[in-house]
């Protein structure tokens, strides 16, 4: 399979309804995680752009889903984050609804589940992997943020990551960097084995 070239990239449609999803035969990678865990850094990093899915300054305004379709064959799907917890509650309803819509009617060829390296993953990280899990699709669990955490606390975290998201030995929980590039090589081969 020819090396999928991330410099040919484009943003095709933000989608806030059923109506507006993607209808393809091209695969879609899911990228999902709660706000501010760095989604769009994470693609960033993967696209080799600074700043082409927008790097939020405010957290939890987007309950849309963004898709980039990159060398016209996979399509990289941008969740809305959740968790904010300045959110109204009718923003949170509208979320669920929509996420349930796109588990509904959507095709999944990989799901990407992106949570903070620091932290215990929380409940709605535990739900959003359950969906994922869900699609019977492979899954992939990145830990982010690993520069700020010492190397010496990597290990016990990401086993924290595990645990707590009941996940089976088969997926891989990838520590992660979008700042320092740590984990690319790892998640851009799984995503090359998709195409
Ligand atoms: N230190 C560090 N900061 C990061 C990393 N990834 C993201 N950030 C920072 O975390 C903040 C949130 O990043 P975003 O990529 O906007 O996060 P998001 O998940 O897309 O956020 P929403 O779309 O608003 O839900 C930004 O200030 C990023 O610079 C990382 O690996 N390390
Ligand atoms: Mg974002």
């Amino acid at each position: 399979m020819a090396k999928l070239n991330v410099n040919n990239v484009r943003f095709v449609r933000s989608a806030a309804r059923e109506d507006q999803f993607i209808r393809t035969a091209c695969k879609k990678i899911v990228f999902a995680g709660k706000s501010n865990v760095g989604k769009s850094s994470v693609i960033n990093r993967m696209l080799n752009r600074r700043n082409f899915a927008r790097v939020g300054s405010e957290p939890g305004k987007t309950v849309h889903i963004n898709y980039f379709l990159i060398d016209e064959k996979i399509y990289f799907v941008d969740l809305p984050g959740y968790g904010y917890a300045k959110v109204s509650s009718a923003e949170k309803e509208r979320w669920a609804r929509l996420m349930e819509t796109f588990f509904q009617n959507e095709t999944v060829d990989l799901g990407v589940l992106i949570v903070d390296s620091r932290h215990r993953p929380t409940q709605d990280d535990c739900m959003m992997s359950s969906f994922l899990q869900d699609t019977g699709c492979p899954f992939v669990v990145v830990a982010n943020k690993t520069d700020k955490l010492k190397k010496t606390q990597i290990e016990a975290n990401l086993q924290l990551i595990r645990d707590t998201l009941e996940i089976g030995a088969e997926v891989p929980v990838i520590p992660f960097s979008a700042e320092k590039g740590e984990g690319k090589n790892e998640l851009f081969a799984l995503i090359q084995s998709c195409c």
